[in-house]
């Protein structure tokens, strides 16, 4: 239950939501139920104009479940459990730039992450989502039917290893983890673990191959799954302002952070949520 003061606004017809009027840092336990099951059911939750020190951060976000410390990215070296989404102005690659959901590639995925803006470029900086139930939804009952019975590979090698993909890039001395290994495997559909809704579980980013099909094979559907997922009217913007804070859940959702903000700086910190293994 939410008091009259609250106002909610839809992102997009399938994805997102934006609050405005709550207090995450004296939140009550009806507003958090109502909280939880927004974010499950809607992907997203962007709540505008909260002021949380990073201890306030941390006491919203434990309040969620436990804390899942993040392996690759930089973290805020007073409060390990922050890790810093940060692009300088002179960096031209941004973490998150491509359509991700985050932690695919540990055998019990993240929930969710809650990031907190902190220093935003003048314009641009905007993180789009796309909702998983949507994507699952638009298929036909004949692939929804195959895509029940598969599984598939998830792995960040290449993304986070000493040859992945941002070691070739000029934030590659950012990340720590290059000798980490992950290795999940996870059904293409899943049952969401508190919505109880079906979700396509795959990703581009982490993503390498159908369970027993060799990536070639796999590449032509999962390249048709990823188009439909962000077909246009299942994808929202979340335009970031000062204090703004985004919940989302990983199994519900995908997000992409825009690079468009080239010669500014933009400082985000995110406390991710600890998940439980997919069926
Ligand atoms: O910077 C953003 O908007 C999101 C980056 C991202 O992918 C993440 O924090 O998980
Ligand atoms: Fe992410």
């Amino acid at each position: 239950m939410l008091a009259d003061t609250v106002s909610v606004r839809p992102l997009s017809p399938t994805c997102g939501l934006e609050v405005e009027g709550l207090d995450l840092r004296q939140i009550g336990e009806s507003e958090m139920t109502w909280l939880r099951s927004a974010v499950a059911d809607n992907g997203v939750v962007a709540v505008r104009g909260q002021d949380l020190s990073p201890e306030q951060h941390i006491a919203f976000a434990r309040q969620w479940g436990e804390i899942d410390y993040n392996r690759f990215f930089p973290i805020n070296e007073l409060y390990p459990e922050i890790a810093l989404v940060q692009k300088e102005e002179n960096q031209k690659v941004n973490i998150g730039g491509g359509w991700h959901t985050d932690h695919s590639y540990d055998v019990e995925p993240a929930m969710g992450s809650i990031l907190l803006a902190r220093e935003l470029p003048p314009s641009g900086g905007d993180t789009l989502f796309a909702s998983m139930y949507a994507a699952y939804d638009s298929l036909s009952d004949g692939l929804k039917a195959t895509l029940e019975t598969m599984r598939a590979v998830h792995t960040a090698d290449h993304i986070y290893g000493h040859d992945g993909a941002y070691a070739k890039t000029d934030i590659a001395s950012i990340f720590r983890g290059h000798d980490e290994h992950t290795l999940a495997v996870h059904p293409v559909i899943i049952t969401h673990p508190t919505s109880g809704r079906k979700a396509l579980y795959v990703n581009p980013s982490f993503t390498t191959r159908f369970d027993g099909w060799t990536r070639e094979e796999s590449l032509p559907l999962l390249q048709y799954l990823y188009a439909q997922a962000i077909a246009q009217d299942n994808v929202c913007t979340l335009q970031w302002k000062p204090g703004s804070i985004a919940i989302w859940d990983n199994r519900a959702s995908w997000h992409f952070a825009k690079n468009d903000y080239h010669g500014h700086r933009r400082v985000m910190h995110r406390i991710t949520i600890a998940g439980c293994a997919l069926s």
